[in-house]
């Protein structure tokens, strides 16, 4: 007989997607409170003439024309469009101190924030304060700065183009590039190490290409809860006979098992469709050693064949033509042992030699991958290495074939794109130049760990945030915290209400603002607002619902609120102009980034246009002219090994969050309800330990780095299946235990997934 399990542990045997998905809809739709407005806003979400579903940067079919179901869309539309709301009353009711302890969902859960709001420390208490008072004491606070850079900008990837372009726009105005944003968190190794092997940092597949491709290879995502809608392109890859390969540590549902419910016959009979062909438990951090034995039995066939006067298995036409380095990469993948390969990725050489003929015997490969690449102490090198797996058979720039990171927050890449960057290249500073008339500043400015840095030893005073949950999603819960409660302005500009509010500096100010669902009316009447998905297709958004109250603003409106008392008419800036009607801001973004030349048309366009993306047609924008294989440094340092009693700790989101909001306690798939404080453990690991399922254990940090000890306590073992010397644990919980100082050197991306810590049974009660 099986042991009784812990409080909320199941087996979940259901498949991804099914009824299981619809259910969970209806139940958001209830405790929202707008069953019947709200099924009808799910109905418009990625419809040409609807609004873009902030839940994620997946793009839509170009000729959508039925609504395309989605469980976490719907719950991100859901939650955004909520009947509930947070006004003046509530926090007369509740002090700043008591709301602390509140849980990151009580707070969310409050409903939407329908008045700008200003922190009074003698009441302990947010009071409610005017537009244009909230703005005059912006001003004041960032020009009584002794310097620019010694305030931060943080951007969140929700903001559309034209919000996200005022933004950096007012802020270079001012004087800095302190642009610290969330894709410093998560696919900044992508931004960084793409660039230098195929020169452009960005996915280079269209939605298309999986029509067209016979073989996938996933790495480190989690399509089922983080990009739902993929599912559908996965299903049918798989309904094809398409071979799917994944290397993840957990086996996520979705990735094994999914039931479209799109598909009449697996609904009316609840089957499924088998999604993985091949699935292999990487360990947390293994990728690169993973990649390195793939690529080395690549090069073993190619020998092989070659021998046997076959042609062999590169694309050697390809490679001649368009890449350089093939040597020096060979030379680093014959140093590296099989052996290092097995131990560092847990993986076999059968297993790994058997994805490798996969690889092979494909004509037209996709790899896409997600964070369980890119939050590592080497992101960039995993990115870079699984861009050489691609090129060593031309699986870049044509038809069914190429790379396809799964981008987060729903206009990330646009963000990006239009300027949020602390790196300003000198095409962005002459393009600003030729669109207002001033050359701002060239000197690098802080991302996101140097930005906590900086506020944490009081180089910076100010932090003002276009969104997001900065402190919360970032490493180094204590830290952040304190840093936060070190500023002199600190200004929030929100839908919901987060513990960052609550980190209250000297002048704290939380600016109410409208979602992609609400209608945003300006002088020039209805606006629509614009995003690039992961594919970096442009195209509009409309919201259409009444806005939660009379006193919200765009985001827009509040970067220009901001932008005028902070700069007055300091270079001439018409800011009432564009926005009054954000074409004009449009037009404005054109004449910086000429790749948006004839923006406003184009948009209009249904579906709306592609940016260029050179290596998509084997155009390599590199320093040489060519596609790059690089090399990595070796893989033992980068797989943690895990000896004496350490193990590698990765951080997950639960199928009920989104980042740092939490929509309930349940992950479904992972058979977990009602709880997030459990932590995934194989249970040889566990048993090593003279621990048993149920016990209540703290993790604590074996990074070294600064000195200081970091960990949580308290938290409930669970016997999973997952690579021995791997465990997991929920993101935002588990980052008090990672430290700031351990990230990926090359784009600073925090080592979310590849945490080196020690577990032990719990003095905790
Ligand atoms: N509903 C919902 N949608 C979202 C989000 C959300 O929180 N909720 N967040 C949005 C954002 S900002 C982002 S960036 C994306 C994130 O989307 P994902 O990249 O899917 O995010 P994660 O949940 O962090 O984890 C990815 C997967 O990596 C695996 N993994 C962990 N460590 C490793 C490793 O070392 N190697 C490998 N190969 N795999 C590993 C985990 O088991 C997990 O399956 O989703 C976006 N969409
Ligand atoms: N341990 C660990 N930490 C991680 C990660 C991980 O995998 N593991 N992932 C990292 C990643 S990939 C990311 S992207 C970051 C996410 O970091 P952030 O982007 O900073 O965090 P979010 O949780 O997405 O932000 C949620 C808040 O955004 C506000 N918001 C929502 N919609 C809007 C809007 O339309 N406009 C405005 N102005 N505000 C809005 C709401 O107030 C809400 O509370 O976290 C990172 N942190
Ligand atoms: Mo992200």
């Amino acid at each position: 007989m099986a042991a009784k399990r812990p409080y909320g542990i199941k087996e979940y045997d259901a498949p991804a997607g099914g009824w299981g998905a619809l259910r969970a809809v209806a139940k958001t739709l209830a405790q929202q409170q707008i069953v019947a407005q709200g099924s009808a806003t799910l109905m418009k979400a990625n419809q040409p003439d609807g609004f873009d579903c902030p839940g994620c940067a997946w793009p839509d079919p170009r000729h959508a024309s039925s609504f395309e179901f989605c469980e976490n869309g719907a719950k991100a539309i859901t939650w955004e469009s909520t009947a509930k709301r947070v006004g003046p009353e509530f926090f007369q009711l509740h002090s700043v101190s008591e709301l602390w302890g509140w849980t990151d969902h009580q707070l969310e859960d409050q409903g939407r924030l329908t008045h700008p709001m200003i922190y009074d420390r003698e009441t302990d208490r947010y009071q409610t304060i005017g537009w244009d008072e909230a703005f005059a004491l912006i001003g004041q606070g960032l020009n009584a700065l002794d310097s620019p850079h010694q305030a931060e900008f943080y951007t969140s990837g929700r903001a559309s183009n034209e919000a996200a372009f005022l933004f950096q726009l007012l802020v270079r105005a001012y004087g800095t590039n302190n642009f610290p944003d969330c894709s410093n968190m998560c696919h900044e190794a992508t931004s960084v190490g793409l660039p230098k092997s195929i020169g452009v940092g960005k996915g280079t597949v269209l939605l298309e290409d999986f029509d067209h491709c016979d073989a996938i290879f996933s790495f480190g995502h989690n399509p089922g809860t983080n990009h739902p809608r993929m599912m559908a392109t996965l299903h049918d890859a798989a309904r094809r006979g398409v071979p799917i390969i994944v290397f993840n540590p957990l086996k996520e549902r979705a990735l094994q098992k999914f039931a479209s419910p799109q598909n009449p016959v697996e609904m009316a009979t609840m089957s499924s469709t088998p999604i993985a062909s091949a699935y292999h438990q990487v360990k947390a951090g293994g990728d690169l050693a993973a990649l390195k034995g793939l690529m080395k039995a690549v090069f073993e066939r190619d020998d092989e064949s070659l021998a046997a006067d076959g042609k062999g298995v590169l694309d050697r036409a390809f490679i001649a033509e368009h890449t350089l380095g093939l040597e020096t990469l060979r030379e680093d993948i014959d140093a590296t042992s099989w052996e290092t390969i097995v131990t560092a990725s847990g993986l076999t050489q059968a297993a790994l030699r058997s994805a490798a003929d996969v690889y092979i015997n494909a004509k037209k490969v996709i790899a896409c991958y997600g964070m369980g690449i890119t939050q590592h102490a080497h992101g960039t090198d995993n990115v870079q290495q699984l861009a050489n797996f691609l090129l060593l058979r031309g699986n870049m720039g044509r038809e069914g074939a190429g790379i396809c990171p799964l981008r987060g927050h729903s206009n990330v890449q646009g963000d990006r794109t239009v300027g949020i960057t602390e790196i300003p290249t000198d095409a962005l500073l002459d393009g600003m130049q030729r669109a207002f008339g001033f050359r701002p500043p060239a000197e690098k400015g802080h991302n996101a760990v140097e930005t906590i840095e900086a506020m944490m030893d009081g180089r910076s005073k100010a932090l003002i945030c276009l969104g997001g949950n900065l402190p919360v999603a970032m490493p180094d819960t204590e830290t952040c915290f304190a840093a936060m409660r070190k500023l002199d302005l600190s200004v929030h500009i929100a839908t919901k209400l987060n513990r960052s509010h609550l980190l209250t500096g000297k002048t704290t100010i939380v600016l109410p603002c409208f979602g992609r669902t609400d209608l945003d009316v300006q002088a020039s009447g209805p606006q629509s607002v614009t995003v690039e998905d992961s594919m970096s297709m442009v195209h509009a958004s409309r919201g259409f619902l009444n806005p939660p109250g009379e006193q919200l603003r765009s985001e827009p409106a509040i970067v220009v609120g901001m932008a005028k008392a902070t700069l007055g008419d300091r270079y001439g800036i018409d800011w009432d102009g564009m926005l009054a009607d954000y074409d004009r801001i449009r037009d404005k973004i054109e004449i910086v980034f000429p790749d948006f030349a004839d923006y406003n048309r184009r948009v209009r366009v249904k579906g709306g246009f592609r940016l260029t993306v050179g290596a998509s047609d084997r155009i390599w924008n590199t320093t040489t002219g060519k596609a790059m294989f690089l090399v990595a440094r070796g893989v033992e340092e980068d797989a943690r090994q895990t000896a004496g009693d350490a193990l590698v700790l990765t951080t997950l989101r639960a199928h009920d969050q989104y980042n740092t909001t939490i929509y309930g306690m349940d992950d479904r798939y992972r058979g977990v309800f009602g709880r997030r404080d459990v932590i995934f453990m194989n249970a040889e690991d566990l048993a090593a330990r003279g621990l048993a399922e149920g016990d209540r254990i703290d993790i604590q940090s074996l990074w070294t780095g600064d000195g200081r000890q970091r960990g949580v306590e308290g938290f409930t073992a669970i016997a999973y299946d997952i690579p021995k010397g791997t465990i997991a644990g929920y993101y935002p919980e588990m980052n008090a235990v990672i430290a700031l100082g351990d990230h990926d050197v090359r784009s600073g991306t925090p080592a979310y997934k590849g945490v080196p810590v020690r577990v032990v049974g719990s003095a905790a009660a």
